[in-house]
């Protein structure tokens, strides 16, 4: 290795970070500022205000993950993955991106959506199920806009990870201040794809972040299952790559987090590795049923860990939020979205050749050819009793 310094001359035991963990034992201790309870451990690094404002994004991200479960039987899409539980981890670490940086998110991070400021509109456009075509939508849920710089995830989990590390790598050439974000699940890292992007990241030092969620499960696999190492985060260490752990649910700490090491990453053409810990307190998607695998017991010993619970009780004692107040957001929250909803199932269904656009400024040939493909595919389909046939 070319750099063997920046674990320090003790060799791994000894490891210096940027928030002045020193041993291997303190690096693995999630860093946290707010305790379930909402009680602050140190001064914390946001102010008063900036709580507020991640309480309401969460409380936003929140209302449309419940919403949209909501408004159809069938779970108002064909397929939806919930993400209530997370919402900290998605909202603290979205939000501490400028606008310049890069997304790759993975068929679950629809707050990171929302917080980078992608319209609902086009998220209904792409997720609701028109009358008579309970699968339409399927195909486009997987959705990446280049103006928003959101890529389009992979449905193969996982190999987003060298993709990653591909646009990254382009930053660096171009001498850009720009930062990739890459979005994956504790069981992503059970995949060769994972180990070669991190390989070739730490390799290259390219200005990437890696944000493990651990949200203990991959559909029902727990994640003791995906590895013997004592934590996911430490893997980055065999690559020469920083990593942290941090409490997922904790809002402040991964806003914090997310934003020192975005701005080192960038700064200097560093990759970082970093591992929420949190919980998936729903189904995997709305076609899972999560009690084949897992107790009620356990699921209410995280909803007490529930990342809105620290800063509603945070900002209540400080006279800055209440019930009230909660209760006023969340229905205006929720009338905007039951108006956004008239309003798309009025508008004509997107054309499914937008799964091919917005990824090349010119499409290739062979974006060209797979287009024409897909049309000839679809043309002789037939939707009836919610199956596709043949025609
Ligand atoms: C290569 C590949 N294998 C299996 C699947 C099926 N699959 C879809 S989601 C998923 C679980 C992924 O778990 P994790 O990475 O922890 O993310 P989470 O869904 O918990 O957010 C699996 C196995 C897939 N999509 N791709």
């Amino acid at each position: 290795m070319s750099d063997p310094d920046w674990w320090g001359p003790q060799g791994p035991q000894e490891v210096p970070d940027l928030f002045g963990r020193r041993s291997l034992r303190e690096k693995r201790e999630p860093i946290r500022f707010l305790d379930p309870t909402g009680r602050a451990l140190t001064d914390l690094p946001v102010s008063d205000r900036e709580v507020l404002e991640l309480h309401k994004l969460m409380l936003y991200c929140r209302t449309f993950d419940r919403w949209i479960q909501r408004v159809h039987p069938l779970g108002a899409f064909s397929r939806y993955a919930p993400f209530e539980g997370q919402e900290a981890s998605m909202v603290g670490s979205a939000s501490a991106l400028s606008d310049l940086d890069w997304i790759i998110p993975t068929y679950r991070e629809y707050a990171v959506f929302l917080v980078r400021g992608v319209p609902v509109r086009e998220l209904l456009l792409r997720l609701v199920v028109r009358k008579g075509d309970p699968l339409k939508g399927h195909e486009l849920t997987l959705y990446g806009s280049r103006r928003y710089r959101i890529v389009m995830p992979a449905g193969a989990v996982g190999i987003m990870t060298s993709v990653a590390v591909g646009i990254a790598w382009g930053i660096k050439k171009r001498g850009a201040r720009e930062v990739v974000m890459t979005y994956l699940g504790d069981g992503a890292t059970s995949k060769g794809d994972f180990h070669e992007g991190l390989n070739m990241a730490g390799v290259l030092r390219v200005p990437a972040v890696f944000f493990c969620q651990n949200n203990r499960y991959a559909i029902s696999l727990r994640v003791e299952r995906q590895t013997a190492s004592p934590t996911i985060a430490e893997k980055g260490m065999a690559y020469g790559i920083d990593w942290y752990r941090v409490d997922g649910n904790d809002v402040v700490a991964v806003r914090h987090v997310t934003s020192t090491l975005a701005e080192r990453a960038r700064s200097e053409y560093v990759p970082f590795l970093v591992e929420a810990l949190t919980y998936r307190l729903g189904p995997h998607t709305t076609v899972d049923n999560p009690r084949v695998y897992r107790s009620d017991e356990e699921v209410m010993e995280w909803r007490a860990q529930d990342p809105l619970i620290r800063t509603r009780a945070y900002l209540k004692e400080r006279g800055m939020w209440s019930d009230d107040e909660e209760r006023v957001y969340v229905e205006r929250v929720e009338s905007e979205l039951n108006a956004e909803i008239e309003r798309v199932l009025k508008e004509p269904e997107l054309e499914p050749e937008v799964i091919l656009e917005d990824v090349y400024s010119y499409p290739t040939r062979e974006v060209l050819r797979s287009m024409e493909e897909l049309r000839k595919q679809l043309g002789g389909i037939r939707v009836s009793e919610g199956h596709r046939t043949p025609t």
